[in-house]
């Protein structure tokens, strides 16, 4: 599972360095389709419910789920989220990050950033004997204090020799309520971050979900694995850049 999930991490940093203005999403689902085969891994979402592509990527005010597609064009200011699962030895590893594309306004940068505190700050109250609430309750304080909402339609799921296991991990929620961490369980943290208000529409595709209001939204994703003292994050790549970057 650990090198599922590296190999997960590996590619990302792969795609992060070639990404640029004028690029397709069409193009970034190729390149890392390409690594990931390349690697003798196989990339999870591909006809994962009969989902058609290798990778999600979710532009501006997508959600999550976003299809790549030769008409959607990379230009300046936009913010990507790709999201990469792979199966590698009969396990899943699964993360995603949100890319700048040029220059970013401020507003957006403060959004990501924001939106990678809400995961690193839940995966830190992680421990066997912390509850899946501590998680959701710490993201939603984050999120709602800087003046943005939590998705509550998609959330992190358990993973392993599954793509999706339970438990189902909640981004908003109760401290102290909801299931119990105990060591050797493995799911992801991986919360939505909306700029304006929580609610989602699906497209007619019937895969990809914007925000209603059309205001752009971000995520970050990891996975993790729950230890005798804490966690350890199995897609954290220690050569990669991990805060917001380009
Ligand atoms: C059945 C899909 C199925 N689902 C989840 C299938 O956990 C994920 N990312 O972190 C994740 C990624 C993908 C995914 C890629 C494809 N699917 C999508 C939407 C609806 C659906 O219903
Ligand atoms: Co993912
Ligand atoms: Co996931």
């Amino acid at each position: 599972m650990k090198e599922s999930c590296q190999l997960a991490a590996k590619t990302l940093n792969y795609i992060e360095d070639k990404l640029k203005v004028g690029m397709s999403t069409d193009e970034v689902n190729k390149l890392c389709h390409d690594f990931i085969i390349e690697n003798e891994a196989y990339p999870s979402p591909l006809n994962y419910h009969g989902f058609p592509k290798s990778v999600c990527t979710s532009l501006n005010e997508v959600i999550c789920h976003g299809i790549p597609s030769k008409k959607d064009i990379l230009k300046d200011g936009d913010i990507l989220n790709i999201d990469v699962t792979t199966y590698f030895k009969n396990f899943h590893g699964d993360t995603n990050r949100t890319f700048y594309i040029g220059n970013v306004k401020p507003e957006v940068k403060k959004l990501v950033q924001v939106t990678y505190e809400c995961m690193m700050e839940g995966i830190k109250v992680c421990k066997p004997g912390a509850r899946l609430g501590d998680v959701g309750a710490v993201i939603q304080k984050i999120a709602e204090s800087s003046g943005y909402s939590v998705v509550r339609e998609y959330c992190g799921h358990g993973i392993g020799r599954e793509f999706h296991e339970e438990p189902q991990v909640l981004h908003y929620g109760t401290k102290g309520a909801g299931v119990e961490l105990k060591a050797g369980m493995t799911f992801t943290i991986e919360p939505m971050i909306n700029m304006g208000s929580r609610h989602c529409k699906l497209l007619k595709d019937d895969w990809t979900v914007i925000t209603k209001d059309k205001k752009v939204s971000a995520q970050f994703e990891h996975t993790i694995l729950i230890t005798q003292t804490g966690y350890e994050i199995l897609t954290l790549d220690p050569d990669g850049k991990q805060e917001p970057t380009i």
